[in-house]
């Protein structure tokens, strides 16, 4: 039982009616999925700062692009963890759910979560930076393999890049919109496996919190937004998640 000694969790879970959830690298990382630290490569020696951005991909196209082959390759061998099956349910029991994520490994979708929304894109997507051309990863893959320098050319000459948000691009205009409307509109927001100091999402439980959501953080360590939760259920979201949700479950059908 993980929340059932809480008097007050209980009251508030019982009555919630609109659940959001936001999740962050932490939530793959039991699926094998590392948070930027590459164990080899010469990521070791660039901050996703430097690898997860235009001018990095414009000025580095061969490095940055054999980073992102690298991180498909491991997610290609991937399963969702039980964090993920976790969140598919609780789509399912709760009256109503968001799933916000700032993850780019679709391991949410592949776990059965339905319109979850992809802040900052997803990895197994490319265009092309000139004609805007989307390509599939099968259709990139073999561009990829047969450039030397692993430089991936479009049709038209273009670099072809992965359809995520660099740090310094906007976010999807509808996506962080929806993301918002959510949190403020939240009776419950759930931020797990995220450091929150990525903004505009670690904007979001703030938010959650102005608009008096109750906020709840699963996290293996503190975070930035420790200090404002309702409460820190302190360890891997992978086993966390599954109890919440049971004991949501027992909740619901305690009513
Ligand atoms: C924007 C896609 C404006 C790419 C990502 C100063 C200088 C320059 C910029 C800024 C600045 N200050 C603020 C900024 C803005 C910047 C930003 O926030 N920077 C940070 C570093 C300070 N943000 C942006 O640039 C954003 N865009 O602001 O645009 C704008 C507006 C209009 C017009 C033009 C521009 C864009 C941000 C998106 C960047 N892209 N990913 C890719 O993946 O390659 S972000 C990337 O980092 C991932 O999405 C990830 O979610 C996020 C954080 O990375 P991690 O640390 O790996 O993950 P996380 O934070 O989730 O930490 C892991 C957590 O899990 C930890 O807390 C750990 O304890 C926990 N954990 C681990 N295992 C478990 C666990 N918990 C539970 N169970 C476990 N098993
Ligand atoms: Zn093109």
């Amino acid at each position: 039982m993980i929340l059932l000694n809480d008097n007050r969790a209980i009251q508030i879970l019982k009555k919630a009616r609109r659940f959001v959830v936001l999740t962050g690298a932490g939530v793959s990382a039991e699926s094998g999925i590392p948070t930027f630290r590459g164990e080899e490569g010469l990521w070791e020696k660039l901050s996703p700062e430097e690898l997860a951005s235009f001018e990095a991909f414009y000025n580095n196209t061969g490095i940055v692009s054999e980073w992102y082959q690298h991180r498909r390759d491991i997610i290609h061998n991937t399963e969702p963890n039980p964090g993920h099956f976790a969140l598919t349910e609780l789509q399912k029991l709760a009256p109503n759910f968001d799933l916000i994520t700032q993850n780019v490994d679709g391991l949410h979708q592949r776990a059965g979560s339905r319109d979850v929304i992809e802040l900052h894109g997803n990895i197994m997507e490319n265009y092309c930076i000139n004609c805007n051309l989307q390509y599939s990863q099968e259709e990139f893959d073999e561009i990829y393999r047969h450039n030397p320098n692993h430089i991936p050319h479009c049709y038209c000459g273009g670099l072809i890049r992965p359809n995520v948000v660099w740090f310094g691009e906007a976010l999807p205009e509808k996506s962080i919109e929806k993301a918002y409307q959510a949190s403020m509109q939240s009776d419950v927001f759930l931020s797990i496996g995220t450091s929150a100091q990525v903004s505009p999402a670690s904007n979001l439980p703030r938010i959650a919190k102005q608009n008096n959501s109750y906020l709840i953080e699963i996290n293996k360590t503190s975070t930035a937004i420790s200090d404002i939760v309702d409460i820190h259920l302190e360890g891997l979201s992978g086993e966390i998640l599954p109890m919440f949700v049971n004991d949501y479950r027992l909740l619901l059908n305690d009513k």
